[in-house]
C-alpha cells in the first residue's frame, strides 16, 4: 500500500497544506489505497518538501509528479475524458492554483503579523516553549525568503490580494455553474483547486481573498460538493 507522507493535520482540514490535501484528494479521487504517515521532517522528503510517497520502495516527491507516477504505475487516468485543448486548460488552471494563488496564501499565512500569530500556534504549538520560537522563525526566515525569491514577495500587500482576488475571480467564473472544473466529471485539478481552496475557506486565516472566496457561492457549493464526496 502507497506510504503518503504528509505534514501533521492542522485546524479542521485533513492538512493546512495546500498541495498535500491535494494529493491525498487525488488518492480519494481515484481509489488508490494509501496509508498516512505525518511528519514535520522535510529532510527525509526527496526534494525537501511535502507530500511525498513511498510505493513499495519507491519513494517520490512533487504531487504533480507523483500523479504521473500513479497514472502509469496504477493505470488509472482521472482526465482520460478530456481531449486536447481541455488538458491545455486544465493545465493552464493548474498553474494558476499552484504557482500563483498558492504563493498569495503563503503570503497571508507567513508574512502578514495578525496571521502569523495563527499560522505559528497552529504549526508549531506542539513544540515545548524554548525550541517553538528558534523552530518557527527559522522556517518563517525561509518561507519569506522563498515569497521574495518567487516574486509574489516584493509586491504590496494590497497587491499580493489583488492578484489573489483575480485568480479567485477565473476559477469561479471557469467553474461558472458546472458541478466539477472540467465539466460533469471530476479530474486532476479538482485535486488542486479543492487543496487550495479548503485551505483559504476553512482556516482563520484573515485576508480580503479569503472573505471573496467566502462571498462566492458557486465556489463553497463546489468545495462542499468535493468534501461531501471525498471526505464524507
Ligand atoms: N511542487 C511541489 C511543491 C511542494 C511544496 O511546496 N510543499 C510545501 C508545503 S505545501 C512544503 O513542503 N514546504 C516546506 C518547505 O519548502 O520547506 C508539489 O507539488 O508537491
Amino acid at each position: 500500500m502507497i506510504k503518503l507522507y504528509q505534514f501533521h493535520p492542522a485546524w479542521d482540514l485533513p492538512n493546512g497544506s495546500p498541495l498535500c490535501l491535494k494529493l491525498e484528494t487525488y488518492l480519494r479521487m481515484v481509489e488508490i489505497p494509501y496509508e498516512n504517515f505525518w511528519t514535520n521532517n522535510v529532510n527525509e522528503a526527496p526534494q525537501g518538501q511535502m507530500p511525498y510517497i513511498d510505493d513499495n520502495g519507491t519513494i517520490l516527491g512533487d504531487s504533480n509528479f507523483i500523479i504521473d507516477y500513479l497514472k502509469s504505475a496504477y493505470d488509472y487516468d482521472l482526465d482520460y475524458h478530456l481531449n486536447a485543448s481541455e488538458l491545455a486548460m486544465l493545465m493552464a488552471m493548474k498553474r494558476l492554483i499552484e504557482d500563483s494563488l498558492y504563493w498569495v496564501v503563503l503570503y497571508s499565512r507567513w508574512r502578514e503579523p495578525r496571521n502569523w500569530q495563527k499560522t505559528k500556534e497552529e504549526f508549531f504549538g506542539s513544540l515545548s516553549p524554548v525550541v517553538k520560537p528558534i523552530v518557527a522563525s527559522l522556517a518563517r526566515k525561509q518561507i519569506l525568503k522563498n515569497l521574495q525569491g518567487q516574486g509574489m514577495g516584493r509586491h504590496e500587500a494590497f497587491e499580493i490580494y489583488q492578484i489573489g482576488i483575480k485568480d479567485l475571480i477565473a476559477i469561479n467564473d471557469f467553474l461558472a455553474d458546472k458541478p466539477y472544473l472540467m465539466g460533469e466529471q471530476i479530474s486532476s485539478v479538482d485535486a488542486s483547486a479543492y487543496g487550495l481552496l479548503a485551505n483559504i475557506l476553512w482556516t482563520p486565516i484573515e485576508s480580503p481573498v479569503s472573505d471573496q472566496a467566502r462571498t462566492m457561492k458557486n465556489l463553497l457549493a463546489y468545495c462542499h460538493r468535493i468534501r461531501d464526496r471525498f471526505y464524507p
